[in-house]
């Protein structure tokens, strides 16, 4: 009891040295991604949030459907990235940095699929303050 007693206290004190306090959450915005789901189907594209703060953007995305989709982001000024084409029944990661507040515009362009609907809106918000 004893012994493990000053253990937890140990390592308590380890990881009070290693994390100096507030620096982990205060380095957060920058470092970590926001992760976004991003569904595919014909002819939708479906975004899990309606909006993001702004910086890196981690879209989680997956094709539900027969075809192959890609996913072209574009933005305030001009603002476009292009992203992965994704398979049929398969997914991909992409990150991608979305700096500037505004309405941003999820799309797929192949083919026609974005005349046929295969858009979504994506804001993205000034960081909260720490
Ligand atoms: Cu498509």
């Amino acid at each position: 009891m004893r012994l493990s007693r000053s253990l937890l206290a140990a390592s308590l004190l380890v990881v009070m040295l290693a994390v100096p306090a507030g620096s982990a959450l205060a380095i957060r915005p920058e470092t970590q991604p926001t992760a976004v789901g991003v569904a595919q189907r014909e002819f939708h594209i479906t975004p899990y949030r309606r909006s993001v703060p702004a910086g890196a953007v981690k879209l989680n995305i997956r094709n539900y459907g027969e075809d192959v989709h890609n996913i072209v982001v574009r933005g305030p000024r001009g603002f476009t990235a292009v992203g992965p084409n994704v398979d049929s029944g398969s997914g991909a990661t992409w990150t991608v940095k979305l700096r500037r507040p505004g309405t941003y515009s999820l799309l797929c362009t192949r083919a026609n699929h974005l005349k046929l609907g295969m858009k979504a809106k994506l804001k993205v918000v000034k960081p909260k303050k720490k």
